[in-house]
């Protein structure tokens, strides 16, 4: 598969066949630099005020995902939303795209194979409009975690996925046999990018070099998409606090944890582990063993500002 340029005409046209389109120099090399420092202010300057939830560390202290990043920082923000990409995403499809969010999953040296997957089965949303829009900061090749695309696969719509202990679901290895001859294995000059369809199967290989190698996601859904809000994601994770905290099977977001048999150690250790995730305290006094796993979320979302997907509190 060939690069285009960004202004191509025909980027809809092949997005629609291929399902993913492969773009050359859509950072030029100031902005790639400019791009990579900005990354790094935010590890050093941002991060520490970031809730838990919006990055990782491996073990021995090196970063391993930064998530959400045009929630906390205006850079970023404006970053995804520069005209040059707007105008890409709007010539690609034919709903009006918005800003969903900007990650990036630096591969550090000796990294494992990311497994081959489609980004709508990990966040489904209704009608299926998204895009990811992956930019090499680094020379991305076999060796410091290629990138393997297969070409067509988002026809098949959501294909099935396979839970494995270690990682992320993926697709089933049965169905990628049977797409070998459509797979894909493009090297990306720093600065290129490849903009595909959130049914699109892709993945990426080991990082067999000494280096870390750099990218960045600009993803985007229509605007009118349906997708579980913050109130039901952490009215869910709250709820499985209450339930490991009590030790019980089943909680759901109305059940209190007075009806529930807690009392207020349990309280305490529920709102512990919240301030312990999301950086937020939320007082004891407000709530006591009254509090359900929904009313929990609701005041910790108004506390953080996360009021709708991509409000800010930078
Ligand atoms: O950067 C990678 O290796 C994988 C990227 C990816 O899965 C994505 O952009 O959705
Ligand atoms: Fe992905």
């Amino acid at each position: 598969m060939d690069f285009i340029k960004v202004d191509d005409p025909g980027i809809g046209k092949r997005l629609r066949r291929d399902g993913v389109v492969l773009i050359d120099g859509l950072l030029d090399p100031e902005e790639v630099a400019e791009t990579r420092a900005q990354m790094l202010r935010y590890q050093h300057e941002v991060l520490p005020g970031v809730p838990r939830a919006h990055y990782e560390f491996h073990e021995d202290g090196v970063l391993r995902n930064m998530t959400e990043m045009q929630r906390y920082d205006p850079w970023f923000r404006k970053f995804g939303t520069r005209e040059r990409f707007t105008k890409l995403f709007r010539g690609a499809v034919e709903w009006e795209p918005t800003l969903f969010y900007l990650e990036t999953f630096p591969k550090r040296s000796g990294c494992r194979p990311l497994r081959m997957h489609q980004e709508l089965f990990a966040t489904p949303m209704e009608p299926a409009q998204y895009l990811h829009l992956w930019i090499a900061l680094d020379d991305v090749t076999n060796d410091n975690s290629g990138m393997v695309f297969y070409r067509g696969s988002h026809k098949l719509g959501l294909a099935p996925h396979v839970y494995h202990s270690d990682q992320l679901p993926a697709v089933e290895d049965e169905l990628l046999e049977r797409l070998a001859p459509y797979r894909i294995e493009p090297d990306f000059p720093a600065g290129s990018a490849a903009l595909f369809d959130g049914c699109t199967i892709h993945g990426s290989k080991a990082n067999v070099t000494d280096g870390m190698r750099l990218s960045l996601v600009v993803a985007v859904r229509g605007v009118d998409t349906v997708i579980s809000g913050d109130d039901d994601i952490f009215s869910s994770v709250i709820s499985r606090f209450f339930r490991e905290e009590l030790g019980i099977e089943k909680c759901s977001v109305d059940d209190t944890l007075a009806e529930l048999g807690g009392d207020e150690t349990v309280v305490r250790r529920v709102l512990g582990r919240i301030e312990r995730d999301y950086d937020v305290r939320l007082p004891e006094e407000e709530f006591g063993t009254s509090a359900s796993p929904r009313m929990l979320a609701n005041r910790l979302i108004e506390l953080t500002g996360w009021d709708s997907l991509n409000s800010a509190t930078a």
